[in-house]
């Protein structure tokens, strides 16, 4: 098999499993009826349900203390984008790749595309990468980007946005998402208000060069690299922003990018209610942005925060539409095994959260009735809702376990074959 083709993969053949399965669907469908609910509308709700994808996640990450590769891990974009239709034909929800520009520029489109299309993937927002210097970059980001006083280095940034955006035009991408890396170390550093100002003035002009039927998100993130203050820092400063730029203008909420403690369903609602929550990048955290599976150490959470989407998309928001994306680094984990876990763990908090029932939700909160309120999300979370969305990947080719499918497969065994390490040749993301 040519490096290029798409391994074959047995998603199932266990007839053990298959049986337990069945009965486990069976009776949680007889459970979920007998509360009321329909077992099929959630089924096709759980099949809706999509998330992207991001390049630099299948390779190794690493802190800045080191990097661990593994075996058979992609070196390419078009390896990365073998992974991703992998990911995607095992979990049925994962139907596009996010790319980051430089790394994935490989200045050969159509090539690109060729792939995308034989993989059977797409693709979902563009990132920008103002927060390294490349090989031959003429001037440096080191004091930051568009926050820079040098009106050259802000006009080097904008240039590079102006051709994310068309590179993004050119594999049908509808979103720009821009994080800076732009803050300060010390005080005294950087002005706080005019850094902000620069900011916003490159944004506009970045804003400006948009495509009409696309949006840009902003992202925030509390510090690293900076670590005294971050010009776009949080979600407040990336709201003025956002409502600055005008109405295709959203904020992004990485779930690792907030202060401890803080509650990203409460912000998440405030975004909602000023229609400027554009997209996500899942993960999850313990301390910072620590990159790790979504899910892994904060699952309530996650509920939580679906549980406020879910109300939305009930409620139709106007505009409601959100970009659901994957920002993670796997630094022990197989990158492929951490975002298959990734996008059931989602699958399943998605899907806990359609079992709320808001009507009987509001009915307590009208009544001051804190208990069972509490226990009407709970009753919800506390549903085991794997059965269901097994069946719901299943019914689209999907994997009932999508990892022990993968380890079925043998397809990292091949890869590591297929993929001898050439030097210097992955990119150190995420170090
Ligand atoms: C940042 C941020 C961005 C991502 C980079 C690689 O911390 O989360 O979204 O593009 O990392
Ligand atoms: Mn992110
Ligand atoms: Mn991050």
């Amino acid at each position: 098999m040519a490096a290029t083709d798409v391994a074959p993969i047995r998603t199932e053949n266990d007839p053990a499993a298959e049986r337990d399965h069945q009965r486990d669907f069976t009776d949680l469908v007889d459970r979920l009826e007998r509360q009321g609910r329909d077992a099929e509308a959630l089924l096709a709700a759980v099949q809706r349900f999509e998330v992207a994808l991001p390049t630099w996640a299948f390779a190794t990450g690493g802190t800045r203390f080191g990097r661990f590769s593994g075996a058979g891990e992609p070196r390419t974009l078009r390896e990365k984008m073998e992974d991703a239709s992998l990911v995607h034909r095992l979990t049925a929800g994962a139907p596009r790749i996010s790319l980051h520009i430089p790394w994935d520029d490989t200045g050969d489109i159509a090539e690109v595309l060729s792939d995308a299309r034989r993989l059977g993937i797409g693709f979902d927002a563009v990132n920008s990468n103002t927060f390294q210097d490349q090989p031959g970059q003429r001037l440096s980001y080191k004091l930051g980007s568009f926050s820079n006083p040098s009106a050259a280095v802000r006009r080097q940034a904008i240039e590079h946005h102006l051709r994310v955006i068309e590179i993004g035009k050119q594999v049908g991408s509808q979103a720009l998402t821009v994080w800076l890396a732009d803050g300060s170390n010390y005080p005294g550093q950087m002005s706080l208000r005019g850094s902000f100002d620069r900011v916003r003035e490159c944004l506009q002009e970045v804003y400006a060069a948009l495509p009409d039927d696309w949006r840009l998100f902003t992202e925030h993130k509390p510090y690293e690299p900076a670590f005294y203050a971050t010009v776009v820092q949080d979600w407040g400063s990336s709201l003025v922003l956002a409502q600055s730029l005008g109405e295709r203008a959203q904020c992004l909420v990485d779930l690792g990018h907030h202060l401890p403690n803080a509650n990203i369903e409460l912000i998440v609602a405030r975004l909602l209610g000023v229609g400027r929550l554009g997209g996500f990048h899942f993960n999850d955290s313990k301390y910072g942005d620590d990159d790790l599976t979504a899910g892994s150490i904060k699952p309530y959470a996650l509920f939580l925060i679906f549980n406020e989407l879910v109300l939305a998309e009930r409620e139709r928001l106007p505009g409601f539409d959100p970009a659901y994306m994957i920002d993670q680094s796997h630094n022990l984990k197989d990158p492929i095994e951490s975002l298959l876990q990734t996008v059931d763990q989602l699958q399943q908090g998605y899907a806990k959260a359609c079992l709320v029932d808001h009507e009987e939700l509001a009915s307590h909160q009208a009544s001051g009735d804190v208990i069972m309120a509490e226990r009407t999300l709970k009753r919800a979370y506390e549903t085991d809702v794997r059965p269901l969305v097994a069946e719901a990947r299943r019914r689209r080719g999907g994997a009932l376990d999508p990892v022990l499918a993968f380890r079925a497969s043998g397809y990292r065994a091949q890869k590591a074959i297929e993929r001898p390490v050439i030097a210097h040749t992955v990119a150190p993301t995420h170090l």
